[in-house]
């Protein structure tokens, strides 16, 4: 099932919406402006389908969206999201790793949606999510303090959430979701109580900072790999703010006591390792905070996804 090996597609999504703080949306220039996409093609000699352009979506969002069941936003994450979804779907569907450059977490509804789809076709296949962060991103509408969606993606797409309105994700189609059974959190140590209750009521495996102290970074991957089993298609979708904010402060919410900069690369080492890869996403690097340390949040990120493309295996 694997993607022609070599046959990268990239998705640049410049979208903040997903929460209130600016500056998220120009991630993928600058993660593009160090060079990732040269160093995939040269050095990892990945055959690179990109359009060149990075995505605003604006002529699909629309200028009057009120808050609705609670959330912020709710018709532009909707559109833009849909849009994300169809973009990535067209990468995967062709048998291409599918590599998306954010934006705000909640533009995972769009690619996990994506995948799911396309690997559901190709391979009567279901989708593993592992999900790197130092939040859990599953709170429902009703559950979230916050009202950001990017708080939420987990809940849409595992069917947690659900929605009637075509403009407020009711796009979500089954062959889109994913199972709580194939989703495994790596990371967490800043979960809000509804989440907690979620995470428990469905069985939903996580290892948070705290497992990762008490069994080491080795066996928790070895855990949460184990718990997904060989030969599963795996997205993994990566939130820096899940590296301490020693290595990647840039970002919306920085949450301290997170993984050291060799164990977020040593996640994507491992994820890489089981050849089952079919996409990954690089989400929430904010340039714009925390501006010292930027250019240090944007080569953490970097190094993730070329750790997760293989570059440091031998
Ligand atoms: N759980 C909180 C905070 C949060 C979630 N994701 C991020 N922050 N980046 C919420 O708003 O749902
Ligand atoms: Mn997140
Ligand atoms: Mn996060």
């Amino acid at each position: 099932f694997l993607p022609n090996r070599h046959d990268l597609g990239v998705v640049a999504v410049g979208f903040s919406g997903g929460q209130t703080k600016a500056g998220v949306d120009a991630a993928p220039m600058a993660l593009i402006e160090s060079g990732l996409i040269q160093q995939l093609e040269e050095d990892l000699e990945f055959k690179v389908t990109y359009d060149g352009q990075v995505h605003s979506y604006t002529d699909i969002m629309p200028k009057d969206d009120p808050e609705y069941r609670n959330m912020k936003r709710p018709k532009s994450v909707s559109a833009v999201t849909r849009a994300v979804s169809e973009q990535v779907y067209e990468h995967a569907s062709k048998g291409k790793f599918v590599l998306t450059l954010g934006g705000d977490h909640s533009i995972a509804i769009g690619t996990i949606s994506g995948t799911a789809r396309a690997i559901k076709e190709r391979l009567g296949r279901e989708l593993a999510v592992i999900w790197v962060d130092a939040h859990a991103d599953i709170n429902t509408p009703e559950t979230s303090e916050s009202g950001n969606i990017h708080g939420m993606p987990v809940a849409f797409l595992t069917g947690l959430a659900t929605e009637e309105n075509e403009e407020t994700f009711g796009w979500i189609r089954e062959d889109q979701r994913i199972s709580t059974k194939k989703l495994v959190y790596i990371g967490l140590r800043d979960i809000d109580r509804g989440e907690k209750k979620i995470l428990r009521e469905h069985g939903i495996k996580a290892f948070s900072m705290y497992d990762i102290d008490r069994h080491g970074i080795g066996r928790v991957m070895d855990m949460a790999l184990g718990w997904i089993g060989s030969d599963t298609p795996i997205h993994l979708s990566f939130d820096v703010d899940a590296l301490d904010p020693m290595w990647a402060p840039s970002t919306g919410t920085p949450v301290r006591g997170g993984l050291t900069l060799r164990e977020g690369d040593f996640i994507a080492e491992c994820v890489a390792e089981t050849g089952s890869l079919v996409a990954l996403d690089l989400v929430e690097v904010n340039p714009s905070l925390d501006v010292h340390g930027a250019s240090d949040t944007v080569r953490a990120g970097c190094s993730i996804v070329r750790c997760a493309l293989g570059d440091t295996l031998l």
